[in-house]
């Protein structure tokens, strides 16, 4: 008889991104690839528009078919399942609306979780934009608070924090404030916005600053990496990682997957989870 110990199990409640660069796809393969049992709980339909310049074409699942997966889901591995593993790790990606920021901010309260990571997607391409508007301020109003790790790029630095971000300095400054407002740890990232040869990124849990830099993979936005950091640190903290180590770990996946990444007939490249293996 061969016994087999369960694997470390997340959540990615998160949008599809069509082409599969992006989204719950880009989450779903990066679970896998670090050893972790994904689940997707899905938010969204995105379909980028090649006949008008790529931007985004979004679709939001029904409210009552987004509640009806997260009773699935914990039904099957929450705290009171009596699962192998129990799901105590959550990954947040692109709500969309006000109405599912609700849905998802209701099963957070209940859902019992030691980790929930948040990579705050506020702007969505294509986006009509008093939509945007309403959605940004109800992530930051009702999700922030509730997130224990934070994955901002650079846009969503500033917008989080009300600074401009030019430099290192001011980075940190943004991360520290991101801090202030949501006591989760955070992970900021300078990514090819920062000037430099070097992609930047600061972690900030209130107590370590650390600065973490690796040489610029080019100088062009990859799709899907913002994803797969935050579905990274995620996979990690599910496996028992403490939130530095995840950072750091995830950082050194991305830079793999930047570095191996996937050409298409679309205007940008997309990130390659499965590269390094
Ligand atoms: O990269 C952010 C992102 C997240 N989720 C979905 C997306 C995108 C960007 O395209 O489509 C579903």
């Amino acid at each position: 008889m061969t016994t087999t110990v369960s694997p470390a199990i997340a959540l990615t409640i998160a949008g599809s991104e069509a082409t599969g660069g992006a989204g719950a796809q880009a989450d779903l393969k990066t679970f896998q690839e670090l050893g972790v049992f994904g689940i997707v709980n899905l938010t969204c339909i995105v379909s980028f528009d090649p006949k008008n310049s790529w931007n985004h074409r979004f679709v939001p699942v029904d409210q009552q078919v987004i509640a009806d997966q997260l009773e699935a889901t914990t039904a099957a591995y929450g705290p009171a399942s009596g699962a192998d593993s129990v799901l105590d790790t959550v990954k947040i990606g692109m709500l969309g609306s006000p109405a599912t920021i609700s849905t998802v901010e209701g099963a957070l309260k209940d859902g019992g979780f030691r980790n929930i990571v948040l990579d705050p997607v506020l702007i969505c391409k294509g986006q009509e934009p008093g939509h945007a508007l309403d959605t940004d301020q109800a992530l930051k109003a009702q999700i922030l608070p509730l997130a224990t790790f934070v994955t901002p790029n650079h846009f969503e630095s500033e917008s989080l924090s009300g600074m401009s971000i030019s430099t290192v300095e001011d980075l940190v400054a943004a991360a520290k404030k991101i801090h202030e407002l949501s006591g989760a740890a955070v992970l900021a990232k300078g990514g090819v916005r920062l000037a430099g040869e070097d992609a930047v990124d600061v972690f900030y849990d209130g107590e370590t600053l650390e600065i973490l830099s690796t040489p610029k993979v080019g100088e062009v936005a990859v799709s899907g990496a913002g994803c797969s950091l935050a579905a990274a640190v995620t996979a990690e903290l599910a496996k028992g990682a403490t939130p530095l180590e995840a950072a750091r770990a995830a950082k050194a996946f991305v830079t793999r997957g930047i570095e191996n990444r996937v050409a298409s007939g679309a205007p940008f490249t997309a990130l390659w989870q499965g590269g390094a293996s």
